[in-house]
C-alpha cells in the first residue's frame, strides 16, 4: 500500500472515531495532516535514504533490506535514515512504518536532530519478527529543519536480516490523549500497614455524602466497617475524595482488602515483614549501581554485568581522567563509587547527601548493622551498609584536589562522559571520554561533611580510614573558606547533570557541624552558631537534598551527643519542623506531607516526599511521641499505593511498580535481554514541569500527581537516582523497626 493510500485510511478512521465521539462533523485539524517523508514506500528507489558505511540498502520486494553486520556496541553504529525534515515544536506528530528482522533483534526508531548534539526527541525500539506495522504519535519538543528519521540496528554481536517500508512521519495530527489506567477507586497502600500503625485509604468518587465502607479479609469475609469522611477536591490530584480511617483494626494478615462506593482496593498486608524486606532491598540498590568492579551474578542473580569505567575497551576508564581543556593539567583516578542513576556520571555533591542519608541511618539505629547486603565484603565484620557507604566515600576522596596543585584541598564537582550517550548503554560498553569538572565549593564542603561524619562511624572499625578522612575533611573546609563562591554553573550540562548550585551558605553550615560533631573543636562550634543557618527555618517545601543541606546539618546537630551551645533550641527547631509536615499531610486526603508552592511538583518528589518524612521521623526520635511515628507511616502509604495513579513508586513492591525506571541498563524496554531495575529502586515520581519530550507529549495538562509515566524515556518522573533510594533506604529502615 502506498503511504498515501495508508494516510488516507487512517485519517478517514480518525475522522470515525471523532465523529463518533462527539457527535459532531470530525475537527479540521485533521486537513493539515503533512506526511514528511519523502519515498517512505521505497518506490524503485531507497533515496533519498542514507545507511551506514559497509551496509547497503537493496530493494526487495519493496521494501528496503540490509544485512547488518554484527559486532557493534551502540545501536547508532549502523543505521538507515532520512535527514532534512523540518520539525515543529508543540505540533503532533504520527511515526509510522512496517518493519521486519530476524526474531528477537530490535530497532531503535527515533525521530531526532540530524547533527551534533544528535539530540532524540522520539525513540521505540520494538523487538522485531515477521513484517508488523508499528506507529505511535508524539508531540515534538523542539523547532528545527534539520530533523531526522532514522532505524538504528547495532549492537548486536552476530550479523542479522532487517527490512523496512512504508516509512512515514505525519505531521498535524490530533495528540493522542493518555489516559493512565488508574484501576480501582479506593486507593491504598498496596504493600502493608503497620499493625499498631494509623490505617488510613482514599477513596476517589463524585459522592460528597459519607460512604459506607467495608474491610474484608483473605477469605472475603468483613472484619470491620465504618463511614468514611468526605474531602471535597484534593488539589495534589485535582480528584473528589473521601477518606477511610481503619486504624483501629490491628489483625495481621495478608490479601485484605477494601470497598466504598462500589469499588474494592487492591490487596494489601497488615504486618511488618515487608519492611525488613524493603530497608534491604532499598541498600541493595547500590551494589547494582557501582561503578569500577564487576557485579557478580551470583550475589545478584540476573543482575551481574562486567565492571564499569575500569580502562578496558571500549571504556576510556576512570583510572586516569583528564581535566575539561583548560581546567586543569593533572588527571585523577577516580575509579569506583556509584553511577549517580540512570546516566554514568559521578557527582560530588549527589554523592555526598546520599552517604549522609546512609550513615545517617546507621548512626540513629546500629540495628541495621545486622541486614545483610548480600556484597561482595558481606562477612568482613564491618556493617553491610558501611562497606556499601564507603565504596562511595573512597571515590569522594578521590575527587580531592592533591596538594601541590592549584586549589589543592578543593573537590571536583562531578566527571562524566564528554557527551550524552543513548539508551541502552552498559557501563562497560560505553565509549565516552571522561572528563573532570571544575571545582566547586559545594562539592568541596559536601566532602567535608561527609568525611568529617565518617570519622566518627569508622571509628571503631579502621581507625586509620577515619584519621584519613577526618584529615581530608579539614583540608576540604579550609580549602572551601578561602574559595568560598566557585558555583557549579546551569550551563554545564553536556554528557552529565548540572547539579547547580549558587548559594554554598548551607553546605558550609552542614560542614562545619559535622566537623564539630566530630572532634568537638571550639572553632567548628563557633561557625555553627555564627551561621545565619542555626536558628533559620530550614524546614521548607522539601526538608533537604543535594542542593539544601542545612537540614542535614540541622538534624544531626540536634540527633548525634555533643555539648553544642544550644543544642536543646537545635533540637526544638526539629520538632517545629515535623509539626510542619504533619500540618501538611493533615490537610491532604492523600496525606502526603509534601505540598509545594502552585500545586508544582519537584523533579524527584518521591525523595521530596520521603526526605521530609526523615525530619518527621527524627521528631519521633527526639520526643517518642507516637504521632510523628504515625506521620511517617502515613506518609509511606503514598510512596507504595495511597494515590491518584493507585501505584507503588517502588519496583517490586505493590500490586502495580514501576518496571522501566529511566536506566541505560536496566533498559528490558528497550532490550529485552536487559533486566528490568532490581527490587527496592525507587523511581523519581510525579513532575509538574514534564522536563523531558516523552513526558512532555504524553502528560501535557497533567495535575501534580498525575504528571508520573512508567517508561524508559521519562528521565524526568521516572529516573532512579542514589539519593532517591537513600531516602527509601533511611525511612523503610525507621519503619522496620517499628514493629
Ligand atoms: O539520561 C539522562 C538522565 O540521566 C538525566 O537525568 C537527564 C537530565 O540531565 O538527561 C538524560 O539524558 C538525556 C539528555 O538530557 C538529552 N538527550 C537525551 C538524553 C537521554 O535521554
Ligand atoms: O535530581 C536532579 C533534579 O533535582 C534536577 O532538577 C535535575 C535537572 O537538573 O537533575 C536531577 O539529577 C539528575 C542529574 O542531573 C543527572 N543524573 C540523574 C539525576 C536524576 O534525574
Amino acid at each position: 500500500m502506498s503511504i498515501w493510500e495508508r494516510s488516507r485510511t487512517r485519517l478517514i478512521a480518525l475522522i470515525g472515531v471523532t465523529a463518533l465521539l462527539t457527535g459532531v462533523a470530525a475537527a479540521p485539524a485533521h486537513a493539515d495532516e503533512v506526511e514528511q517523508v519523502k519515498n517512505g514506500g521505497f518506490d524503485g528507489t531507497t533515496d533519498p535514504f542514507w545507511s551506514t558505511a559497509g551496509m547497503p540498502m537493496t530493494i526487495v520486494n519493496g521494501q528496503a533490506c540490509v544485512d547488518v553486520p554484527g559486532g557493534t556496541t551502540n545501536r547508532w553504529d549502523v543505521s538507515i535514515g532520512q535527514n532534512d525534515i523540518p520539525l515543529v515544536a508543540g505540533q503532533s506528530y504520527r511515526f509510522g512504518f512496517d518493519a521486519s528482522g530476524d526474531a528477537g533483534h530490535v530497532v531503535r526508531a527515533i525521530v531526532g536532530l540530524a547533527v551534533d548534539p544528535y539530540d532524540t526527541y522520539f525513540e521505540q525500539s520494538p523487538v522485531l519478527g515477521g513484517l508488523t506495522h508499528y506507529e505511535y504519535t508524539f508531540t515534538q519538543g523542539a523547532d528545527t529543519a534539520q530533523g531526522q528519521v532514522a532505524f538504528q540496528v547495532g549492537g548486536s554481536a552476530e550479523p542479522w536480516h532487517f527490512c523496512v517500508d512504508n516509512v512515514s512521519l505525519v505531521g498535524g495530527v490530533p495528540p493522542e490523549v493518555y489516559v493512565p489506567d488508574t484501576g480501582p477507586r479506593v486507593r491504598v497502600n498496596q504493600v502493608a500497614y503497620v499493625p499498631k500503625g494509623p490505617k488510613t485509604a482514599t477513596v476517589v468518587t463524585t459522592v460528597t455524602t459519607p460512604l459506607p465502607w467495608q474491610l474484608r479479609n483473605a477469605a472475603g469475609v468483613t472484619v470491620a466497617a465504618g463511614q468514611a469522611q468526605p474531602r471535597g477536591t484534593d488539589v495534589s490530584s485535582g480528584q473528589n475524595v473521601q477518606t477511610i480511617d481503619f486504624s483501629r483494626f490491628t489483625t495481621q494478615g495478608s490479601g485484605y482488602t477494601i470497598t466504598a462506593d462500589g469499588d474494592t482496593s487492591r490487596p494489601f498486608d497488615i504486618g511488618t515483614a515487608d519492611y525488613q524486606n524493603l530497608r534491604a532491598d532499598a541498600l541493595k540498590f547500590y551494589y547494582t549501581q557501582r561503578s569500577g568492579i564487576e557485579i557478580l551474578d551470583s550475589l545478584r542473580p540476573g543482575y551481574g554485568r562486567a565492571a564499569g569505567h575500569i580502562d578496558v575497551a571500549p571504556n576510556q576508564g576512570d583510572g586516569a581522567v583528564p581535566c575539561q581543556a583548560g581546567v586543569c593539567d593533572y588527571t585523577l583516578d577516580v575509579r569506583g563509587g556509584w553511577y549517580d542513576a540512570g546516566d554514568q556520571g559521578k557527582y560530588v555533591v549527589n554523592g555526598g547527601i546520599s552517604t549522609w542519608e546512609l550513615l545517617s541511618e546507621y548512626e540513629r539505629s546500629k540495628k541495621v548493622r545486622t541486614v545483610n547486603l548480600a556484597i561482595p565484603e558481606s562477612g568482613n565484620r564491618v556493617p553491610d551498609i558501611l562497606d556499601e557507604a564507603r565504596w562511595e566515600l573512597n571515590f569522594l576522596l578521590e575527587m580531592q584536589v592533591p596538594a601541590g596543585q592549584p586549589l589543592a584541598g578543593m573537590v571536583h564537582h562531578k566527571i562524566h562522559d564528554q557527551n550524552w550517550t543513548g539508551l541502552p548503554l552498559l557501563p562497560s560498553q560505553d565509549p565516552q571520554p571522561r572528563e573532570l569538572h571544575p571545582v566547586s565549593t559545594a562539592a568541596t564542603l559536601n566532602l567535608a561533611a561527609v568525611a568529617a561524619q565518617a570519622a566518627r562511624v569508622y571509628q571503631p572499625f579502621d581507625a586509620a580510614f577515619a584519621r584519613r578522612a577526618l584529615s581530608a575533611a579539614k583540608t576540604a573546609y579550609a580549602a572551601a573558606k578561602l574559595n568560598p563562591s566557585r558555583y557549579a554553573p546551569e550551563s554545564d550540562a553536556t554528557g552529565g547533570g548540572a547539579y547547580n548550585d549558587s548559594n554554598a551558605t548551607d553546605e558550609f553550615y552542614w560542614a562545619a557541624a559535622e566537623l564539630f560533631l566530630t572532634t568537638g573543636e571550639k572553632s567548628y562550634e563557633h561557625d555553627v552558631l555564627t551561621s545565619p543557618l542555626n536558628t533559620a527555618d530550614i524546614f521548607g517545601t522539601g526538608a533537604f537534598d543535594w542542593a539544601s543541606t542545612a537540614a542535614a546539618g540541622r538534624l544531626d546537630l540536634a540527633l548525634v551527643p555533643s555539648h553544642l551551645t544550644g543544642r536543646a533550641a537545635v533540637q526544638a527547631s526539629v520538632v517545629q519542623g515535623a509539626e510542619k509536615y504533619l500540618a501538611v499531610q493533615k490537610a491532604q486526603a492523600y496525606g502526603i506531607p509534601y505540598a509545594p508552592a502552585n500545586n508544582m511538583w519537584d523533579w524527584g518528589s518521591n525523595s521530596a516526599i520521603l526526605n521530609n518524612m526523615v525530619v518527621i521521623a527524627s521528631a519521633f526520635d527526639l520526643t517518642g511521641r507516637s504521632k510523628y511515628r504515625d506521620g511517617v507511616l502515613t506518609g509511606l502509604d503514598y510512596v507504595l499505593g495511597r494515590n491518584a495513579l493507585n501505584r507503588s513508586y517502588v519496583t517490586g513492591y505493590g500490586e502495580v511498580s514501576p518496571q522501566n525506571t529511566h536506566s541505560r541498563w536496566y533498559a528490558h524496554e528497550l532490550d529485552p535481554s536487559l533486566p528490568h531495575p532490581p527490587v527496592g529502586t525507587l523511581a523519581g515520581g510525579a513532575n509538574s514541569s514534564l522536563q523531558d519530550p516523552y513526558a512532555a507529549s504524553k502528560l501535557a495538562g497533567c495535575v501534580a500527581q498525575f504528571c508520573y509515566i512508567d517508561d524508559i524515556q521519562s528521565y524526568s518522573t521516572n529516573e532512579e537516582a542514589i539519593n532517591w533510594n537513600s531516602a527509601l533506604a533511611w525511612v523503610s529502615g525507621f519503619v522496620a523497626e517499628q514493629g
